[in-house]
């Protein structure tokens, strides 16, 4: 928890799916606090997840998510501003696999 400022504090879900080459975010703004990325590869390759902001790395998915199957990823996202969701696995990120979570207070 953070002291200076108040967050949510239920955890807030936000659905993001995954294929060749895009990531959809079914929930594209959420409020400061923890929240739980419920990722569903879609696709027909591998794909993972990573958090970033500003060009720092915040979170990642453990493990790689196979087609067809699903993956959990719980942050505590503090900072408002844009973070990226990006998949790391090749050239996906360029080929189009980035989107944007904004947090507000
Ligand atoms: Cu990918």
């Amino acid at each position: 928890m953070l002291a200076d400022a108040p967050a949510a504090t239920a955890t807030q879900a936000v659905g993001v799916g995954e294929r060749e080459f895009a990531i959809a975010i079914y929930r594209p703004k959420v409020h400061r606090g923890k929240v739980k990325f419920n990722v569903r590869n879609l696709g027909e390759d591998v794909h993972d997840l990573v958090v970033t902001r500003k060009g720092k790395r915040v979170g990642a998915l453990a493990t790689i998510v196979k087609p067809g199957a699903s993956a959990t990823l719980r942050l505590t996202l503090k900072k408002t501003g844009a973070y990226r969701l990006i998949c790391t696995v090749a050239d996906h990120e360029a080929r189009g696999m980035r989107a944007t979570l904004r947090v507000v207070k």
